[in-house]
């Protein structure tokens, strides 16, 4: 079993898609292990996107991010990193796989709904940004 991060961004809770989202993923096999309601302040939405810093989209990034609250979450399932970017689809839901959570419901490559973690180190270092007190995941 593999454990990932991923967070139902402003968008998906404003638009009140949050238990469509929520639906989606444990259809698709993904146990929720934690999860909450929170919001970025503008500093940590710019810690969280760090690796974003200085591109054309930042700044559109850092508006939607701190634009409402966000529900991040840790999920577990059998190669759950690859699996998981998979049924969220492409960042641009126009371009994104028919029948992917993107594409069902983003607006647009800003506004695209979800975050996942691309991979084993990402999870860590963003599972830890918004769990800072997970010892052990049972
Ligand atoms: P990902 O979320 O599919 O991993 P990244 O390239 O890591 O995509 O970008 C992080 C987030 O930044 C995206 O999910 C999206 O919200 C935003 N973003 C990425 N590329 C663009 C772009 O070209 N224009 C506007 N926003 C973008
Ligand atoms: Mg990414």
């Amino acid at each position: 079993m593999e454990l990932t991060f991923a967070n139902l961004k402003p968008d998906c809770v404003q638009r009140k898609l949050t238990g469509k989202a929520i639906e989606f993923i444990e259809e698709h096999g993904f146990e929720i292990v934690r999860m909450r309601k929170t919001y970025l302040t503008r500093k940590q939405a710019e810690e969280f996107y760090a690796a974003h810093k200085g591109k054309p989209f930042f700044e559109r990034l850092l508006e939607m991010m701190t634009s409402g609250p966000c529900i991040p979450m840790v999920l577990r399932k059998e190669n759950a990193i690859e699996d998981f970017r998979k049924i969220i689809g492409n960042t641009d839901p126009t371009q994104a796989e028919e029948g992917t959570l993107r594409q069902l419901y983003g607006t647009n490559v800003t506004y695209n709904i979800v975050h996942g973690s691309d991979c084993e180190e990402s999870v860590l270092r963003e599972m830890t940004f918004f769990f800072p007190f997970i010892e052990v995941i049972h």
